[in-house]
């Protein structure tokens, strides 16, 4: 199975595509990653960012498709408007089942994404996702609710899911996910207390693309990927250790 990634690089190995990648092969599935930014950055700070154009962008997801039968994708960090509706365009006309992690600001406080970013995910991107998985803040962006508690997460999840089906993530909530697929179901996953949790949104959207590339159902994979993420951060130095059931781990 396959599944392609389209985001930014963190030469730190936390997050990003190599995060996406990592997460991929863990489970199984062949990855493939489209370049959006450069970013030169650590677990604590970003120090700078490099976009790739968006020509060049359209140009790797084209490359790519035409060689490899590519049915499922995720989206990270896209960073600008433009990016957001040609990315769009490219995944509605290769008919690609895409879970949408719409990357707004680092967990370090760092933004990572340019004026317009949020109006055009909702316009462009979300309609044609067959889930985001936006955390507490990129929940608030995307729905205008500010998100206290699980109530809030859920009245934004009932604003999100006009658009498509969504999980807001419980890293701040107490574990406690907010999944709307037409009716609300909280889906609870133990919070580990860990420095290693750089990369957990994109461990978590990616696993989630790695079930469904495998046939697994969406509720089946998001469970799946609460139970990925709480090894890789379990295991994890750094940031998140991407290994799932793996024998010679200790
Ligand atoms: O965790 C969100 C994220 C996604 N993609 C890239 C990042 C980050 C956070 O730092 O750098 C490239």
């Amino acid at each position: 199975m396959m599944a392609m990634t389209i985001g930014g690089y963190d030469p730190s190995g936390g997050a990003g595509i190599l995060n996406d990648i990592k997460t991929f092969h863990a489970l199984g599935v062949y990855g493939t990653a489209v370049i959006t930014v450069l970013t030169a950055q650590n677990s604590r700070r970003v120090e700078d960012i490099e976009p790739v154009s968006t020509n060049f962008i359209q140009k790797q997801i084209e490359t790519v498709l035409e060689d490899i039968p590519i049915k499922f994708a995720k989206t990270g960090m896209l960073y600008s408007s433009e990016n957001v509706r040609v990315v769009s365009e490219k995944i509605v006309e290769h008919d690609l089942n895409l879970v949408v992690d719409p990357v707004m600001v680092a967990g370090c406080g760092s933004l990572l994404s340019v004026e317009g970013y949020t109006e055009s995910v909702k316009k462009y991107l979300l309609p044609n996702a067959v889930l985001a998985t936006p955390n507490i803040n990129e929940a608030e962006m995307l729905s205008g609710i500010k998100i206290d508690c699980v109530d809030d997460a859920v009245a934004a999840a009932f604003e999100i899911g006009k658009i498509c089906d969504v999980i807001v993530t419980g890293g701040h909530l107490n574990g406690e996910n907010v999944f709307f697929n037409g009716t609300i179901k909280i889906i609870n996953d133990e919070l580990i207390e860990s420095v290693n949790t750089h990369g957990t949104g994109c461990s978590y959207s990616a696993a989630i693309t790695a079930g469904l590339a495998q046939d697994i159902d969406l509720l089946q994979s998001i469970k799946m990927a609460g139970e990925f993420v709480k090894e890789s951060v379990i295991n994890g130095e750094w940031g998140t250790l991407n290994q799932f059931h793996n024998p010679i781990s200790k």
